[in-house]
């Protein structure tokens, strides 16, 4: 297949591209390099040394023979050279990946909100309408996210999109088949949330074929085909706004800093392996809806845990020291977690799960490449509320501690 991959610079994008490619799909890389232009306004660079994309691209062709193209475009902002490049390559599926993905980047201040947003949902819209008007028949995969449901206690197993609900009608009784309701808790999450509309319309209207993948924390950084040459080699974020809490405490513990659990870490999350999110992709394009069917909505995690309990393995692994800090979102404290995931697995998804070795490989790129991390940029300093702290807190700051977000 003809595969487009929006986004495929960044830490999902890159390995999804190459194991494509690896399967024998023709893909083309469009990405306006935007993650790299916020490590530039972070101050803080991946903690494994990526390569520019192009000497990417050309290490793939070294290793193995297989050409990937590369497009320098903003989804959201140029729909002429979006609409042209569809109708130059005909895709067969386009797998979008171009938003902005961090919840505490979006929390950061009015502009970083606005930037997410705007960002997020013209970026899907974009590609909407543009697989409408070039008239192809184009399967959109959506990298959509478990936290469109927020973390509170729903008391049932978080089915696959849909709910089906009993309304009462006068006297009768009628089951309608609705999106499960949502409740994001960061803006990032809103624009996940926001753009299931989007989809459920272009498909209404239009018959677009859609897939919207709700995905859980990405943990682990390397697949087969990143680990083919060091120049191919993926990102790895472990500040306090794009670093995500495994990987985060797997770098922490391999650098000798205590692992930073929010609250009581009582919050219980949804994780998947890279290397399945890969395969995952790889499925969803292979089996597409039919023509007619509804937006296919798949839960992509593989397993449900605490995060005291991700910080107590860690610990137990590596001897790291575990540090209870107040927490910077606002989340609930503790909550429990259910998630259907028959989907995927009926396609043929084979889990890989939390285990010794995976840990340790993670911890060992922290260790091999611990010269390079930055301990002043490790700390969550993105606060939900300006309120969050209290007072004390807030001037004088406990080292390790947060600190109060730098304004604008
Ligand atoms: N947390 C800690 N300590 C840390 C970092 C995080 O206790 O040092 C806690 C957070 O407070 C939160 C949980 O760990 O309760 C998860 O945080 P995270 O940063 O690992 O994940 P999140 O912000 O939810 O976002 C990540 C990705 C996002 C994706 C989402 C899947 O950045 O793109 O959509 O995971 S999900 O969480 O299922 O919505």
């Amino acid at each position: 297949m003809k595969v487009f991959v929006l986004g495929g610079d960044g830490f999902c994008g890159w390995p999804t591209s190459l194991h494509l490619s690896q399967l024998g799909h023709e893909v083309v890389i469009l990405d306006n390099l935007s993650r790299r232009m916020i490590d530039g306004e972070l101050g803080v660079e991946s903690l494994t040394p990526i390569r520019s994309i192009n000497e990417r691209i050309a290490a793939w062709k070294d290793a193995s023979g297989q050409s990937i193209a590369f497009e320098e475009l903003s989804i959201g902002e140029d729909y002429a050279s979006l609409l042209r490049l569809m109708r130059l390559h005909k895709p067969d599926a386009i797998i979008h990946f171009a938003e902005q993905r961090a919840a505490p980047y979006s929390m950061k201040s009015p502009r970083h909100k606005l930037y997410t947003v705007t960002n997020n949902l013209g970026a899907t819209h974009a590609v909407l309408c543009a697989i409408v008007e070039s008239g192809l028949d184009i399967h959109l995969v959506h990298l959509g996210t478990m936290g469109v449901y927020g973390y509170g206690v729903s008391g049932m197993k978080i089915p696959e999109g849909y709910l089906t609900v009993t309304a009462q009608d006068g006297g009768e009784s009628k089951t309608l088949e609705i999106l499960h309701p949502t409740s994001p808790g960061s803006i990032y999450h809103m624009t996940k949330a926001q753009d299931q509309l989007f989809f459920q319309f272009y498909n209404k209207n239009d018959g677009v074929r859609i897939t919207d993948l709700h995905q859980g924390i990405v943990w682990g950084t390397q697949t087969a085909e990143t680990k083919r040459d060091e120049r191919l080699i993926n990102r790895f974020d472990y500040d306090g706004d794009y670093g995500t809490v495994l990987n985060r405490f797997l770098m922490q513990a391999a650098i000798g800093y205590p692992l930073t659990v929010h609250g009581t870490g009582g919050q219980t999350r949804a994780f998947i392996h890279i290397r399945d999110t890969c395969r995952c992709i790889a499925l969803a394009i292979e089996r597409p809806p039919k023509s007619g069917d509804r937006v296919r909505i798949l839960n992509q995690m593989t397993e449900a845990h605490r995060v005291r309990d991700l910080a107590k393995i860690v610990a137990g692994l590596t001897g790291a020291t575990i540090e209870f800090l107040a927490n910077p979102r606002k989340e609930a404290d503790e909550n429990e977690l259910s998630v259907a995931n028959e989907g995927l697995l009926s396609l043929g998804l084979q889990p890989i799960r939390l285990e010794e070795g995976l840990l340790s490989e993670v911890c060992d790129i922290g260790r091999k490449y611990a010269r390079r991390a930055d301990r002043a940029k490790i700390p969550c300093v993105s606060l939900w509320r300006s309120d969050r702290l209290d007072a004390t807190e807030a001037r004088h700051p406990a080292p390790g501690l947060l600190a109060p977000a730098s304004g604008e």
